[in-house]
């Protein structure tokens, strides 16, 4: 069988890529539109999808925004129907929208750990579920779940976030288990420390105008000895997409600039 570097195109392909106004979600978005799929996107507020329209038009790429939060079933529901409508069926699904809370262990309430559980967790499970059908009826279907460190690493602070994390590898792993007969690629990309504004708080720079300890931390710690940009994700979420990965199932696909190979500058 002879190799086409068209098995990375993705024209003719609708992708819904999950909370993509900015950050991760947009720099994903911006390469599978480049690599030929149409975009549609979701975000919980009216002004993040005005934001996130404003921002993909001055990319030059034509993408349908929707107001969903991710955590309600019924809107989610809603939207792949109104997809439907509008566009078209579902072919590629990027579980990307998240949030952390940082707070040691004994502080965090049961509620906080609940809410990042549910918008990090439940949240690609119910995504998940209502676009599997239109995929099945397709024939096939990708979706790439955005897992984290965290899918492997604990560390002080993010209990629910590395619980949610870990969480969705597994689901990930079981997505694939039961979908994989129908066609239906389920994999993870597991971003290192990445520049968006999710993590700006560690990054921030001290008053003396130093880098913040934990900026230092993790330049130390990865042996790229740098943040990795919200634009090393594109390669790898455009081959998961693509039919080029059509037997890659199941799979953890981390871009950390090597963080899980090392471990850490001798003294
Ligand atoms: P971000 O800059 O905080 O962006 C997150 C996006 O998700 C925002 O558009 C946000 O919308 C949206 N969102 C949050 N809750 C939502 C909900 N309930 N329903 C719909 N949309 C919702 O985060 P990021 O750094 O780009 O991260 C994107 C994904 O990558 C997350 O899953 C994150 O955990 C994961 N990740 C990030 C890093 C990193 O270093 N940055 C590393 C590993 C994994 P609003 O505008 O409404 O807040
Ligand atoms: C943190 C960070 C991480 C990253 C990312 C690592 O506080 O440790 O926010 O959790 O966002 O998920 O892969």
């Amino acid at each position: 069988m002879s190799f086409s570097m068209d098995s990375f195109k993705l024209d003719g392909k609708i992708a819904l890529v999950t909370g993509a106004s900015y950050g991760i979600g947009f720099a994903i978005a911006s390469a599978l539109a480049d690599a030929g799929a149409t975009i549609v996107f979701n975000d919980r507020s009216q002004e993040s999808v005005e934001k996130g329209m404003a921002a993909y038009k001055e990319a030059g790429i034509k993408a349908y925004g929707y107001v969903a939060d991710v955590t309600n079933e019924a809107a989610v529901n809603d939207l792949v129907a109104k997809v439907k409508e509008d566009v078209g069926t579902i072919d590629i699904l990027v579980n990307n929208a998240g949030i952390i809370k940082r707070m040691p262990m004994m502080e965090m309430s049961a509620e906080d750990f609940r809410q990042v559980i549910d918008v990090d967790l439940n949240g690609p499970f119910i995504v998940a579920k209502a676009v599997l059908p239109g995929m099945i009826e397709k024939g096939h279907g990708k979706i790439i779940n955005i897992c984290s460190m965290m899918s492997e690493l604990g560390r002080e602070t993010v209990s629910g976030y590395a619980a949610a994390k870990g969480g969705l590898k597994m689901l990930t792993k079981n997505i694939c288990s039961e979908f994989g007969e129908a066609n239906i690629q389920c994999n993870g990309i597991g971003p290192g420390y990445i520049a968006t504004p999710q993590t700006a708080p560690l990054r921030e720079k001290q008053a003396d105008g130093s880098r913040h300890p934990f900026d230092q931390f993790i330049i130390a710690k990865t042996p790229a000895a740098r943040w990795g940009e919200s634009a090393d994700l594109q390669g790898p979420a455009v081959f998961l997409a693509s039919p080029a990965s059509d037997f890659v199932n199941g799979h953890i696909l981390y871009v950390d600039g090597g963080i899980l190979a090392y471990i850490g500058k001798q003294p």
